[in-house]
């Protein structure tokens, strides 16, 4: 009934072969498939459940918020709470606008970035992933222009035309774009950490890079933290690496499992949009009293003593037990582990991987034959090689330390295709 038998095409398997398992419940770092078979999960919904699945207060939140009604088309007290609290984390928002998903949230970002400074052109990073959009689905075009071709058939070539590419990492690339196209360019559109090639850290000075580049050419840094967002702090990654972007897109996490979006930013350039200013955004869901009830309940829990030093050293220990794994199975110099707090994968492609070139050279069949492994052993891995892996305040150590174990015997498997 359902087109592919999913309704979002990374869930269908098909980087990694099979069929996926229909999955029944999930609770803590556990989802258990209608078979009765339970994994230890690192998909995590692809990053909003940062608490596990099905944690108490956010379920308590959700039960309160939808017996008071769950959708009105006003104004309600719980969205201006949950926009003061995403304020209070991030130095660079004073004012917030909500959405129903990622997609939306970059759509609007990038129709605002190009009203304010009155030009079209968005540069974006090969490999990022901002959502659905038109203009977001583009592949370096041909020869060496950064031009953007469409990704998907049903967009008209024109919509990406003024999407110019970048490698990511690159700092020369990004400053040849901005030269190339000076005095056009609306906004650099970037993951701070990507987190859609695999996990990919920035360069030290990378983002800083940036920064000063849409400094000098009155471009708007847009930074893309639909994933990083309270995944790596509570003011994310520009929290982490000490750097202000002009508007933040975030998502995931701040919905707590439900159909959030939101970008925010300074009052000046965010009072652009409607009803305040000319940009035009709406959305029917947007701020829905259950969805920011669950947000506020995660953001809480986040804002607790020590969560993110107790996320980190599982995180940590994970990653050095999967580089133990490979370092067991001769594979060091052909596999390697990249990690930005909590989000972190396994490349089948020589370290570093600090590029999309890089990332793309993996090992795919490799990659499959680890991941069914894992799979079997009970652990329940993103299915493709450029998706990140999620810990959550849920994965104790017996789960870290099994995980681990599955990684031994799944890594042999792989290496025998390498
Ligand atoms: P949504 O429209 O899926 O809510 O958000 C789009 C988006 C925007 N920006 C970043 C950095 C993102 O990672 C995403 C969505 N991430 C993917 C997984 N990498 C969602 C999973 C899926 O597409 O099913």
């Amino acid at each position: 009934m359902l087109v592919g038998g999913v309704n979002s095409p990374v869930r269908a398997f098909a980087a990694v072969g099979g069929t996926p398992p229909v999955i029944a419940k999930a609770t803590g770092a556990k989802i258990t498939d209608l078979d009765g078979n339970t994994y230890i999960d690192y998909v995590g919904s692809f990053g909003p459940a940062i608490l596990g699945h099905a944690p108490q207060q956010v379920i308590t939140a959700i039960c309160k918020a939808a017996r008071s009604g769950t959708s009105f088309g006003a104004p309600t007290e719980g969205e201006t709470q949950l926009a003061e609290t995403i304020a209070a984390a991030f130095e660079s928002i004073e004012k917030v606008r909500f959405l129903s998903s990622g997609t939306e949230a970059v759509m609007t970002a990038v129709r605002l970035a190009r009203a304010a400074t009155g030009r079209d052109k968005i540069i974006k990073c090969v490999g990022g992933y901002h959502g659905h959009a038109d203009a977001m689905l583009v592949s370096a075009g041909s020869g060496a222009t950064t031009l953007g071709v469409p990704s998907s058939p049903g967009i008209p070539r024109p919509v990406t035309a003024d999407t110019l590419l970048v490698e990511y990492n690159d700092p020369e690339a990004a400053a040849e774009a901005f030269r190339s196209a000076d005095g056009q360019v609306a906004a650099m559109l970037v993951e701070p950490v990507a987190g859609n090639m695999g996990v990919v850290p920035p360069r030290p000075g990378y983002l800083t890079g940036l920064r000063t580049l849409c400094d000098k050419h009155g471009a708007i840094l847009i930074f893309d933290e639909v994933m990083t967002g309270f995944r790596l702090a509570l003011g994310g990654a520009q929290e982490l690496f000490d750097i202000d972007a002009d508007l933040t897109v975030l998502g995931k996490i701040i919905g707590g499992g439900l159909p959030v979006g939101a970008i925010g930013g300074p009052a000046k350039l965010m009072g652009k949009l409607a009803p305040q200013g000319p940009v035009y955004q709406a959305g029917t869901l947007s701020g829905n009293p259950v969805a920011m009830a669950a947000g506020l309940a995660t953001l809480e829990a986040l804002r607790e003593e020590g969560f993110y030093e107790q996320l980190e050293l599982r995180s940590a220990r994970l990653q050095a037990g999967l580089e133990g794994a490979l370092k067991d199975a001769a594979l060091t110099d052909r596999a390697c582990v990249n990690r930005v707090g909590s989000m972190l994968c396994c490349f089948f492609a020589p370290p570093p991987v600090e590029h999309y070139a890089a990332a793309i050279k993996s090992n795919k069949p490799a990659f499959a034959a680890y991941f069914h492994e894992m799979l079997d052993s009970g652990v329940y891995l993103p299915p493709s090689q450029f998706e990140a892996m999620f810990v959550s305040s849920a994965h104790g150590d017996d789960d870290i330390d099994m995980t681990i174990q599955a990684a031994s015997k799944s890594l042999a498997a792989a290496a025998k295709l390498m």
